[in-house]
């Protein structure tokens, strides 16, 4: 399944109607951060966790330059094959090579796979660095924000504006110099953040990903959050967005196909029109939509 969505097979929509009436159960989690802070063995370490209390874990990874992906680092091969016989963990990562919506498109679909296949927890990898990723945590029920010492992370990633998405944020390499600095400087950052008194206040979990440290306070830390969620009202209010999202950027996806059948000829013409100053662009565009 996930490779037909990957290459936007023509079967999705007859698939997804089949697949609609056994989703909506699996809890999704979003791993973001910036390259090499340690998402792939927080999530290695995350699936082990899970196991323990008998959960049916998928992880996919979004980012071509991940270790799931192949083009990996011998270490991060060795460690994921802890899971290889393991029949209730499931590991891909997805390209989108010719996919049209990219990922924004191909993710939530591959994400309704997993939920039918019935996955109790869906981590899902990317990093975090443009609009694209910061779209596809959005896709996730809950958003770990992975940073790691000597990076000068929290200030980049206060300017990227990848702050607000943490639900949980996870200082990493908290083995390394700089650590308790990094979390004094987050903390610093989150309370200034405007946020009221209700709201969720997001905790600052250390670990040490590779030795396994943190990431049972950092499951107590997902388990917190998912019951303020429902509790509150707002896991169900975040899935609608996501399926708003979803909804949205397929239609888009199909408007710009059709533009590219139909859309294109009448373009160059217009082109040529509006070069020459016989027609103004905001009139051609007009006539190129109307002609859809
Ligand atoms: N010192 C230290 N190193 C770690 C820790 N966790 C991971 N690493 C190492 O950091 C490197 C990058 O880890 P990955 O898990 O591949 O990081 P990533 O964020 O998935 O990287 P990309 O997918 O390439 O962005 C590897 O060499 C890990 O062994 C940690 O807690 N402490
Ligand atoms: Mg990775």
């Amino acid at each position: 399944l996930i490779s037909w969505i990957e290459n936007a097979s023509a079967a999705l929509p007859m698939i997804m109607k089949e697949l609609a009436p056994d989703t909506g159960r699996a809890h999704v989690i979003g791993l973001t951060g910036p390259p090499g802070v340690g998402k792939s063995t927080t999530a290695t370490s995350l699936v082990r966790a899970l196991r323990a209390r008998d959960e049916r874990v998928g992880v996919l990874a979004v980012d071509p330059s991940s270790p799931f992906s192949g083009g990996a680092l011998l270490g991060d091969r060795v460690r994921m094959q802890e899971h290889a016989l393991d029949r209730d963990v499931y590991i891909r990562s997805m390209a989108t090579r010719g996919h049209l919506g990219g990922l924004a498109v191909a993710t939530p679909q591959a994400l309704r796979a997993f939920d039918a296949a019935g996955f109790d927890t869906v981590v899902i990898e990317t990093v975090g660095v443009g609009q694209s990723e910061i779209e596809v945590a959005e896709t996730a029920d809950t958003v770990l924000l992975l940073l790691a010492p000597g990076m000068g992370d929290g200030i980049q990633a206060a300017k990227a504006g990848i702050l607000e998405i943490g639900d949980i944020f996870v200082v990493n390499k908290s083995d390394r110099e700089g650590a308790q600095a990094l979390v004094r400087e987050l903390r610093t950052m989150i309370a200034l953040g405007d946020r009221d008194a209700e709201d969720w206040k997001p905790p600052i979990v250390s670990t040490v990903a590779y030795d396994n440290r943190g990431i049972e306070d950092l499951l107590a830390s997902i388990d917190r959050f998912r019951a303020f969620q429902v509790a509150s009202g707002r896991a169900q209010i975040r899935r609608i967005a996501r399926a708003r999202g979803e909804v949205e950027s397929i239609a888009l996806a199909k408007l710009r196909a059709e533009f590219r059948i139909s859309g294109d000829a009448s373009l160059n013409d217009l082109a040529k029109a509006v070069s020459r100053g016989e027609i103004d662009p905001y009139a051609a565009a007009e006539k190129v939509v109307a002609g859809l």
